[in-house]
């Protein structure tokens, strides 16, 4: 039976061994529910990119270009980091590069995988049936906070080993710790994370509404998928 194993951040990756795997990157405040959503809304691709500069030169080939650090739109680029940006508005058609400050980067950081799949729990359901359907081990790559942990990429992580249980393992320790976080947050996911460091920093900044929306489970059944430059 296949594994899911879960890294609580890009700092640990040199530890696990990705090879022969699939690798489902997760930036739930707000990164890869922001991808989710854009792609479920039109955006025809996504280049997830690290630089700011290398981001702002895809301008010229006719993208949109996106960037957020430390939960603020960056000066220069047509959009921040919402999901709200292609709900409120029609991007139909459009190409997207985006830089932000942990999501982008666990995504490019995870490429020694098999597959890149891009998670949250927009579109945990759909996850967890690609994977089922593919039959490879699984690491969940958590974005973090700037190499530390966090509670909301975690709790994703624990929601999918939910969804696998019974036709994955689940024994490695980390998948256990946050799949039983899960159980105990999912009754009240926003109660639960009311004190995490990115809730308050987003709350900080008035970004309430996002929090609510990224934490919904199933509206989306998109998986991108990292093909090259690309998340298609
Ligand atoms: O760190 C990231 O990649 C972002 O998702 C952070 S924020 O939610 O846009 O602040």
């Amino acid at each position: 039976m296949p594994s899911i194993d879960v890294c609580f951040s890009p700092a640990l990756l040199p530890l696990y061994d990705l090879t022969g795997k699939i690798a489902v990157a997760v930036d739930v405040l707000r990164a890869t529910s922001s991808m989710v959503t854009a792609l479920s809304h039109g955006i025809t691709h996504i280049a997830p990119v690290s630089e700011l500069e290398a981001c702002r030169a895809y301008r010229d080939q006719g993208y949109l270009v996106a960037a957020e650090r430390d939960g603020v739109k960056a000066e220069g680029f047509d959009l921040g980091n919402s999901p709200f940006h292609y709900l409120e508005e029609d991007r139909t058609g459009r190409l997207l590069a985006i830089t932000t400050t942990n999501g982008t980067q666990a995504i490019r950081l995870s490429s020694g995988a098999d597959e890149v799949l891009v998670g949250a729990f927009l579109n945990v359901g759909a996850v967890a049936d690609y994977v089922r359907r593919a039959g490879k081990d699984v690491v969940v790559v958590c974005a973090g906070w700037k190499g530390v942990f966090n509670l909301e990429d975690t709790l994703f992580a624990g929601c999918l080993a939910e969804r696998l249980a019974g036709d994955f393992t689940l024994n490695h320790d980390a998948t256990l710790a946050a799949y039983h976080l899960y159980q105990t947050a999912k009754a009240d996911m926003l109660g639960f994370l009311s004190q995490s460091s990115h809730v308050q920093r987003l709350e900080r900044l008035h970004i309430q509404k996002d929090i609510e929306f990224c934490l919904q489970e199933d509206t989306y059944t998109v998986v991108p998928v990292l093909k090259g430059d690309f998340l298609v």
